[in-house]
C-alpha cells in the first residue's frame, strides 16, 4: 500500500557534543543508498521540492538549521518541522515541499535510486493519478 501522510515520522539522531564541536553518527539507513546529494546556501523562505517520486525513496536529514515540510498523499496534507539532527523517510507517491526557516540550513538527502528525471511526479494531480493507477505498490515508511 502507498504510505499516507500520517505514517511519515521524523526521527532524532543522538549527538555527541564537547568543546571540539558536535558529532552525529547515523548507523542505520531505512533504504539502500544509491545516491546522495545535499542542499546548502538556501535563503530563508526559499521553497524547494514541489514534487513526488514514482520509484525513488529519500531519507532526508537536516544537518543544521531547520525546514518546514508540507507533504500530501493526494487526499490529506500535513506540515511538520524537520529540525537540526532529525531525519525523515519520504516514500514514493508523496508530494512534498520544503521551506527553510533558519539561516545556514543544510539538508542531506540519501536516495535509493539514481537521478532520473522521469521519476518525478510534478504536481498533485500526477501524484493522485500515480497512486490510483498503482494500487499494489508496497513501500516502507
Ligand atoms: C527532493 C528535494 C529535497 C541532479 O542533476 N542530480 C540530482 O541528484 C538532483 C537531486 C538534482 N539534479 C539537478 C536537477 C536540477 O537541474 O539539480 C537541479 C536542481 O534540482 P531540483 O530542482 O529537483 O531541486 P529541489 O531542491 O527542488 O529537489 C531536490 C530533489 O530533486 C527532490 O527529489 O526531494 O531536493
Amino acid at each position: 500500500m502507498f504510505a499516507t501522510v500520517d505514517q511519515i515520522k521524523t526521527q532524532k539522531f543522538q549527538s555527541y557534543v564537547d568543546d571540539r564541536g558536535t558529532l552525529v553518527p547515523i548507523e542505520s539507513f531505512p533504504i539502500p543508498v544509491a545516491r546522495i546529494f545535499y542542499i546548502r546556501n538556501i535563503p530563508i523562505g526559499a521553497e524547494r521540492g514541489g514534487h513526488g517520486h514514482k520509484r525513488c525513496r529519500q531519507f532526508l536529514i537536516c544537518q543544521t538549521g531547520a525546514l518546514r515540510f508540507v507533504i500530501s498523499d493526494g487526499v490529506n496534507e500535513r506540515s511538520f518541522e524537520l529540525a537540526q539532527e532529525h531525519g525523515v523517510l519520504l516514500p514514493v507517491g508523496i508530494y512534498s515541499t520544503m521551506t527553510t526557516i533558519e539561516s545556514g540550513t543544510v539538508l542531506l538527502v540519501l536516495c535509493d535510486r539514481p537521478y532520473e528525471a522521469e521519476d518525478y511526479l510534478r504536481n498533485l494531480d500526477e501524484v493522485r493519478l500515480f497512486r490510483d493507477s498503482n494500487p499494489s505498490i508496497a513501500n516502507s515508511c
